[in-house]
């Protein structure tokens, strides 16, 4: 039995049965229509997400939990665990992790310990079912904590986005890069550094773009090591299933499935954003 409950956020978009079975919690973040708010996964669906896109003419806008919401979970794990390692979404780009530190504070009964994923999606996700297997297994909540930031050092994602301008208006990448980009039609290859959102490389076309991505992958997956990947995709579950079975017939050490990129992350990617994720397990 664990002393140790592990929370994520829905950026994580972990499958319905992992969380049912790795008993982890899952915090929604909210999306926004006009004046209508939904809590992603909960009230919204990601499908229902991109069926919505297409008949507004305003853009939606996102929000991350409340301070209240992140005390009444905390509240009710405190009745029984005597920690909880709370796992979200880059401090660089939300407010999430910020709120889960200031509300672990105002709880009582319970040690509360934030983890900065400084990344999002699916990368967020391995880290969450990692220690909830951890957390089961009795180990402690130091030693989780290690682990997940060795996992942090070996994982890498790359995401290339149709329109810059969702990324630029939402604030979450350099309003200049944003600028250049959209101007030269290019498709710089995007991935995290210091927690925020920045280009990799400037690459022309989409098709070049994922050529260095697959080199990029081909760095760790080539030389055989235990790779556990996502090919994640705002909508393009076809150019995701073509990604996914081109690189795990080139690497069978690849354990690789498909993610996506649900409401609040596609609000500010845009449909037809596409990516990978992988890290050395
Ligand atoms: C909020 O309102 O607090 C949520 C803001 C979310 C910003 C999302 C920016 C894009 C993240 C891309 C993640 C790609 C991971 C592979």
């Amino acid at each position: 039995m664990s002393n140790t409950a592990i929370v994520t956020d829905s950026t994580a978009y972990l499958p319905s049965d992992q969380i049912e079975q790795s008993g982890i919690t899952v915090v929604p973040l909210t999306v926004s229509f006009g004046d209508t708010s939904y809590q992603e996964e909960i009230d919204m669906s990601t499908a229902s997400f991109y069926e919505m896109l297409k008949e507004v003419n305003d853009f939606p806008t996102t929000s991350q939990p409340s301070i209240g919401r992140f005390m009444e979970v905390f509240e009710e794990l405190s009745k029984e665990y005597e920690s909880i390692i709370t796992i979200h979404l880059s401090s660089g780009i939300s407010g999430t992790y910020q709120t889960a530190i200031t509300a672990g504070e105002e709880v009582d009964g319970v040690e509360v310990y934030a983890f900065d994923s400084e990344i999002s999606c699916a990368p967020q996700g391995y880290y969450a079912l990692e220690a909830a297997k951890m957390a089961y297994e009795g180990e402690t909540v130091d030693t989780i904590l290690n682990r997940l930031e060795e996992l942090k050092r070996h994982t890498r994602a790359y995401f290339i986005v149709d329109d810059l301008n969702h990324l630029h208006r939402g604030g979450r990448l350099n309003g200049a890069q944003a600028l250049v980009g959209s101007l030269l039609q290019i498709k710089p290859i995007l991935h995290f550094k210091d927690k925020l959102i920045v280009p990799f490389e400037k690459v022309r076309t989409s098709k070049k773009a994922w050529n260095r991505v697959f080199e990029l992958f081909e760095e760790d997956a080539g030389t055989g090591a235990s790779i556990r990947a996502t090919v994640i995709h705002a909508n393009r579950p076809e150019q995701a299933e073509n990604i996914r079975s081109k690189l795990a017939d080139a690497y069978p050490n690849a354990d690789i499935d498909i993610g996506y990129f649900g409401p609040v992350i596609g609000t500010h990617l845009g449909e037809g954003g596409l990516g990978i994720s992988w890290c050395k397990f």
